[in-house]
């Protein structure tokens, strides 16, 4: 046996050094058929889809990989300033299409696996979503990610790596039931296993102060339960351009030294019981999307992204600067997606003490200089709170932090308002009580330099409202970004066809430049493109009839307005407002009031947290109404209603392309900006909706002709609160006095006795916080604006046009571009592809 140091002779390459991958048909067939023969070990008899998938996927994968390490590569090498995108949530989708537009291979992967007897398509959708998100905050963060990488920006994404995404959703006599979604059963072939980046992150223990050889005060966490955090790694591509960025994830699992111990003291079983405690924290996605549970887990969730990611970039800078902190600041700094990762302010505090040995003053410098928060609602009960005593039992030093935080910063108000007492009481970080909490976005905005809302009336709403105090110590810190979407997947990958129509009329420097679709507006003008536009429309509306034909046997006929409202299901995005209009419908049809009738499918789909007892009920009236006003034959093809079940990021991208009417409904002041509201109108969608988040720009940008809106204003709702009758309103509104008389009479529960009173009584309170009722009679009548605009085929289609040439706007290229003007600043890094 030649022992470890034999050599014959010295290697001529290096174990690292590839032959560059051809990017042509015949390379990736070869490469394909490799995968698929001998990695997979499968051949022509294998049935199942999902090893060509695979197989295309690593050849894909692969290509990526090589543009990554020179991105890494490329980024170290410049030692340019980074910024991290702190969040528990990335609400993927479907990693293969995308991969292959940015790569720019999608036409070469079609045509070789057309070659080889298969249908790209069929191989797509045989991807499972990776669902690790609740709705539009989750799915930010994936927007995010591809515009910085497509932006040549050296951003690197933290997440979990949860083993279950959020819950598949199916609909069982009406109503949602939740079925654990195990995305990770085939595999993943998109991950790479850092196990050489791991992390030991603490739970629980005690601390000890003691003097440092210095004569420095330290502290000290012992007899902490640690748990090991896994980095998962997946590249992330720009569009086209040699960048390939990271998303982290990180995977809980047991440290071995842990395990040892307890097995050494004879506890075997013991020893696999902690394994399974500590992999539980990773284990599964909090379905709550507007709601806090104070649940340990969670807690336990968000140190470990928070300290996980944290320890990785101050490892890596250490590797390079040694315990020289000067420059870290400018080198480095992490948004936070809301405050679910906030903990970050004081886990930096402690790794800057603790570990590497800083004082608190320069520590707090470096902290306050790093940490840049985003909010994402003004709903209290969305504001998350952590009680003292939870915090003091699981992180006992991260709760010592931010009691000193609040000590100097509580000094800082005081200095700033003498005396006043009631300002230190609301301002203070701990909020007292029966039970004290700490206030995680009054931590995030004093451990932040940057604070920021995701729509212009959002943002004004933080600083007159919620923040209005903090504002008024630090103006300067607060900011508005307004949310977008990406184009490429937004309008790209799910609508082709009139992607390709577009290309064809104004060039293809639309996919990196948004805001050239105005170049589309003169075309609205021009028949022949009407005619185009229109026919793309029908053939995704008929995309989406094959698609319900298929899954629930319902026919809906391609001539009707497809009316779609799909999102979270909320009491505050007004599903509820939507299935009163629909009742209406129904009622005119029913007392035979149809004449100029515009045939309407009313299309309703969302998740609902599994805890939300009334947006369940929103759900379940859903169904009972659609299955009455489907099932009638008076009714026929003037009026459907139906609950497309289990909404997720691959089911838009096949709705999106199909809606004629975006509906965005909110009560005015709760919906902080919305996102769905952009990938409608980018896809010639047009709005109805309320003055509420984005919908405010999107009505500037496409103008009132071309925008259907109605509802109180965020003051007339503020104004009206305190002497609302939702009852005298109905009582003078004789259409909603027969709706809510069908409601009320059981007509869509005949059999199933008082189950929609709790949904009936809110309607009908002076407390709604949601005010429905104040707002039907706007809603139908800027519904029957919609119909007879619908009517005018010719002036729809403009309307439709000249939508998606305004939505240059809400690119995330452009809101990329703003947080690394006015935030991050990051000088962008072209990598070089010629080598
Ligand atoms: C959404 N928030 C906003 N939250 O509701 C929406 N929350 O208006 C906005 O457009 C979007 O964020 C992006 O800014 C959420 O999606 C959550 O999903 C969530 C998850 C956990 C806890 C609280």
């Amino acid at each position: 046996m030649p022992h470890r140091n034999f050599k014959i002779s010295r290697p001529s390459t290096s174990i690292c050094t590839l032959p560059e991958l051809g990017m042509e048909k015949q390379h990736l067939m070869a490469d394909f058929q490799r995968y698929y023969g001998h990695r997979l070990g499968r051949d022509e008899n294998c049935k199942s889809l999902h090893y060509a998938y695979e197989a295309l996927s690593l050849a894909i994968s692969d290509r990526l990989i090589e543009r990554w390490k020179k991105t890494y590569n490329a980024y170290k090498e410049s030692n340019c300033k980074r910024a991290n995108y702190l969040s528990m949530e990335f609400l993927m989708g479907r990693t293969l299409s995308n991969a292959m537009i940015n790569l720019g291979i999608t036409g070469v992967a079609e045509q070789a696996m057309y070659d080889l007897g298969l249908e790209i398509e069929e191989l797509i959708d045989s991807e499972f979503d990776a669902g690790l998100g609740n709705g539009g905050l989750g799915r930010l963060a994936a927007c995010f990610i591809d515009s910085c990488a497509t932006l040549h920006l050296p951003v690197t994404g933290y997440g979990l790596r949860y083993e279950y995404g959020m819950f598949s959703q199916l609909i069982i006599n009406g109503e949602q039931v939740e079925k654990p979604d195990h995305w990770l059963r085939n595999g993943n072939v998109w991950e790479i296993e850092r196990f050489e980046y791991k992390q030991a992150i603490k739970f629980g223990g005690r601390t000890e102060t003691h003097i440092d050889e210095r004569g420095r005060k330290r502290v000290c966490w012992i007899d902490t339960h640690d748990v090991l955090a896994v980095p998962y790694d997946t590249p992330i591509p720009g569009y086209q351009n040699g960048t390939v960025n990271t998303l982290r994830l990180w995977k809980a699992t047991a440290t071995e030294e842990f395990d040892l111990q307890e097995f050494n003291e004879g506890d075997y079983a013991e020893a696999v019981a902690a394994k399974n405690s500590a992999e539980n924290i990773t284990m599964v996605l909090y379905p709550n999307d507007a709601s806090e549970n104070g649940k340990v887990l969670r807690l336990k969730q968000q140190y470990l992204l928070a300290s996980a990611s944290l320890q990785d970039v101050l490892s890596i800078w250490v590797g390079r600067h040694g315990n020289d902190f000067t420059e870290f600041a400018a080198k480095n700094c992490f948004q936070l997606n809301d405050t679910h990762p906030s903990i970050a302010v004081a886990e930096l505090m402690r790794l800057l003490m603790d570990i590497y040995g800083l004082d608190w003053d320069h520590a707090w410098k470096i902290t306050k200089s790093t940490m840049a928060y985003t909010n994402h609602t003004l709903l209290p009960e969305a504001l998350e709170r952590w009680s003292v005593n939870l915090f003091r039992q699981l992180l006992p030093r991260l709760l010592e932090i931010i009691f000193d935080i609040n000590v100097h910063f509580l000094a800082e108000v005081s200095a700033h308002w003498p005396g006043d007492k009631d300002r230190l009481t609301r301002m203070s970080l701990i909020e007292e009580g029966h039970e004290q909490q700490v206030r995680m976005a009054y931590l995030a905005i004093v451990g932040s330099y940057s604070v920021n809302g995701v729509a212009e009336l959002h943002s004004k709403l933080l600083q007159q409202g919620l923040f209005c105090d903090f504002y008024e110590l630090w103006p300067q810190k607060f900011n508005n970004k307004t949310n977008g979407v990406t184009p490429r997947r937004w309008l790209a990958s799910c609508n082709p066809e009139l992607a390709d129509l577009i290309t064809k009329t104004i060039g293809d420097g639309w996919l990196t430049d948004l805001s050239l679709l105005k170049k589309l507006v003169p075309y609205a003008d021009d028949k022949a493109f009407r005619n185009s536009w229109q026919q793309i429309k029908l053939n995704a509306k008929q995309k989406l009839i094959a698609l319900k034909k298929q899954e629930h046997d319902i026919d809906l006929s391609v001539d009707a307005l497809f009316d779609v409202q799909v999102k979270r299901i909320h009491e505050y995005k007004r599903q509820l407002l939507n299935v009163l209009h629909a009742i209406h419908l129904y009622d005119r049809i029913k007392r035979g009031d149809t004449a100029n009738w515009t045939n309407r499918c009313v299309l309703v789909g969302g998740k609902a947290a599994p805890g939300y007892f009334m947006a369940k009920k929103i759900i379940k009236l859903i169904n009972n109404v659609g299955s009455v006003i489907n099932n009638d034959p008076d009714v026929g093809d003037k009026l459907k209603l139906m609950f497309l079940p289990n909404y997720r990021v691959s089911a838009m991208e096949i709705i999106c392309p199909g809606a004629d009417l975006s509906e965005q409904i909110s009560t005015a002041g709760k919906e902080a900006s919305g996102t769905g509201n952009m990938k409608f109108m980018m896809n010639g969608a047009i709005t109805i909706g309320t003055l509420d988040g984005a919908n405010i720009e999107i009505l500037e940008e496409v103008g009132n002709e071309n925008f259907f809106l109605f509802g109180l204003t965020e003051e007339q709702v503020e104004a009206s609160r305190h002497h609302y009758d939702p009852c005298a309103i109905i009582e003078q509104d004789e259409d909603l006095k027969r709706v809510m008389n069908l409601l009320e009479w059981a007509h869509f529960n005949q059999f199933e006795p008082g189950i929609f009173d709790a949904l009936i009584g809110s309607l009908k309170s002076p407390h709604d916080p949601w005010m429905t009722i104040a707002d039907f009679r706007s809603f139908v009548d800027a519904q029957k604006r919609v119909e007879a605009a619908y009517k005018d085929s010719e002036r729809w289609t403009r309307m439709s046009i000249l939508n998606c040439a305004a939505s240059g706007k809400f690119s995330t290229d452009r809101t990329i571009s703003e947080y690394n003007n006015e935030i991050w600043k990051l000088t962008p890094i072209k990598i070089d592809n010629s080598q």
